[in-house]
């Protein structure tokens, strides 16, 4: 279907470094509803949410990582505050009793963006498993 030829489209586009739309974001070339901001995340509202709260945490700079399966060693301390960073978001909107966290890696879990990014999801009685 449409929706799987999308994704592996953008999977292809994984292995080249070509820029996507996060980093017209990231400018501020496009607007988005930004949630939190430091010197090197940007936490900004889904256009598409899945939830009440659904808000999507960025690397300012990528350095390889279109995917999570791209990490390294070198990538700790920008993974460890991405994480952190959840945590500020969930509370920013006042979810911290329940919000889910997630990473879409690659075409088999339907990631359409390669730019590595953490979905921050909550605001409704999230179901386990996921889709
Ligand atoms: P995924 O994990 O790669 O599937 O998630 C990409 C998300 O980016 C998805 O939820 C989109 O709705 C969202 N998004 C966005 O918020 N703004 C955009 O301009 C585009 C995608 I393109």
């Amino acid at each position: 279907n449409d929706e799987e030829a999308a994704a592996k489209a953008a999977a292809l586009n994984a292995r080249s470094e070509a820029p996507t739309i996060f980093d017209k974001i990231i400018a501020k070339e496009i607007l988005s509803s930004i949630v939190y901001e430091d010197e090197k995340v940007l936490a900004f509202r889904d256009i598409n949410p899945q939830a009440p709260v659904h808000v999507l945490i960025i690397p300012k700079f990528r350095d390889g990582l279109t995917t999570l399966a791209k990490a390294e060693a070198r990538h700790g301390d920008i993974l460890g505050h991405l994480l952190c960073a959840s945590k500020i978001v969930a509370e920013k909107e006042g979810i911290l009793d329940g919000f889910r966290v997630v990473i879409n890696n690659g075409p088999g879990a339907c990631q359409s963006v390669y730019h590595l990014h953490l979905h921050v999801l909550g605001g409704r009685q999230l179901k386990w498993p996921p889709g």
